[in-house]
């Protein structure tokens, strides 16, 4: 073993010793953090940044513990064989991750898209809705960066379509403009798209024509993980904002009917917030706590923004990380109330996020968790 393997294979055993020890000591640092201690005054000989340690390995281009690289990531490849398809999975929020071959070493993926009567809520009204694959949103797409990836896109419409990749850097051809860099999609022909992932962080993807197809389901996440590893998180969730044919909604669906997303005290709880419009500014508001804004657009923010409420308008992307510090069934809503609440109740844009208590012991702060 050369002298750079081996304090390679050091640091990997390091770090996945600090992983082994590591939830209890990681969350005991992102509890302090979230309750605005330093680990200094918590008496944990770590460095208190306002994430825990792995951020730093991860900013420092380092290789992180194997648990904790992403399941398909490049830097796996010599521990795992390189997989080499994906099944459609439940993301437990509402969202479906999209399934895919590797064909001549292009992730290849089918997408169909059709007319669905659609309701947003149990026992509410019926929409005429257009769904990808079955589903609203749109699946999500997720490949690491670096992958050439082919979209084989068929409209089973009776109107045409075309498909954006929103915030990608690709060749102009490719970037789903009917009348502009292509002729539309008609109904029935299928249309292929094909790009390398070079744009890394949480991005969409949506229909570009006729105003009204991209408010009635047509669009996706698109989630490009970096080479270098992806933000440390426990729990990964989107929330697609929407306000158009559907009412307001997340995840295609208003209260009661979104998905209610699951987490524990002191986890990494990752919510990517997605505003597809194709209307209106939202400004989503977190109870029981606060949350740091870590990326946006798909871009790492040098110093993450700790807030309770974030304006998400129309295009943009944000990437949250929230630490739980009590349990409980927390609201994640628009604070505009014509948004998310009748005089009947809540409505439209509001989940709740149900919290458990820690899976490991978490020190007790009096006053706040004692
Ligand atoms: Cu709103």
């Amino acid at each position: 073993m050369s002298s750079p393997e081996r304090s390679r294979a050091g640091l990997r055993e390091l770090l996945a010793t600090f992983h082994d020890r590591g939830s209890r000591v990681v969350r005991f640092v992102a509890i302090g953090a979230a309750l605005g201690i330093g680990a200094a005054g918590i008496g944990v000989a770590v460095p208190s940044s306002s994430a825990p340690s792995q951020v730093a390995v991860e900013e420092a281009g380092l290789p992180k513990a194997a648990s904790e690289l992403p399941a398909s990531g490049p830097a796996q490849a010599e521990a795992q064989p390189v997989r080499t398809s994906q099944a459609e999975q439940d993301l437990g929020d509402g969202t479906t991750l999209a399934a895919w071959e590797m064909k001549d070493g292009v992730k290849e993926f089918h997408l169909n898209v059709a007319p669905m009567q659609w309701q947003t809520k149990p026992g509410g009204r019926t929409f005429d809705a257009m769904a990808i694959n079955g589903h609203i949103p749109a699946p999500t797409i997720r490949v690491n960066e670096g992958d050439k990836v082919r979209f084989v896109v068929k409209n089973d419409m009776p109107q045409d379509t075309s498909i954006h990749w929103h915030g990608m850097v690709l060749p102009n051809d490719q970037d789903g403009v009917p009348g502009l860099t292509q002729a539309p999609i008609e109904p029935g022909q299928t249309y292929t798209y094909e790009w390398k992932a070079v744009s890394t962080g949480t991005h969409w993807y949506h229909s570009h024509m006729h105003g009204d197809q991209e408010g009635r389901g047509l669009y996706g996440s698109l989630e490009i993980v970096p080479a270098l590893g992806d933000i440390p998180a426990d729990r990964d969730y989107r929330i697609i904002i929407g306000d158009g044919p559907l009412g307001f909604v997340f995840n295609g669906k208003s209260f009661p009917g979104t998905t209610q997303l699951r987490g524990n005290v002191g986890e990494r709880i990752r919510i990517r917030l997605i505003g597809t419009g194709p209307e209106m500014i939202h400004s989503i508001h977190l109870h029981g706590g606060y949350f740091e804004v870590v990326a946006q657009d798909g871009h790492r923010k040098p110093i993450p923004e700790r807030m309770d409420t974030l304006n998400v308008g129309v295009g943009q992307t944000y990437d949250l990380i929230w630490v739980p510090v009590r349990p409980g069934k927390w609201m994640i809503h628009c604070h505009i109330f014509s948004h998310s609440e009748t005089p009947n109740g809540m409505e439209g844009m509001v989940t709740i996020a149900n919290i458990e208590p820690a899976t490991v012991k978490l020190p007790s702060i009096p006053g706040v968790t004692g």
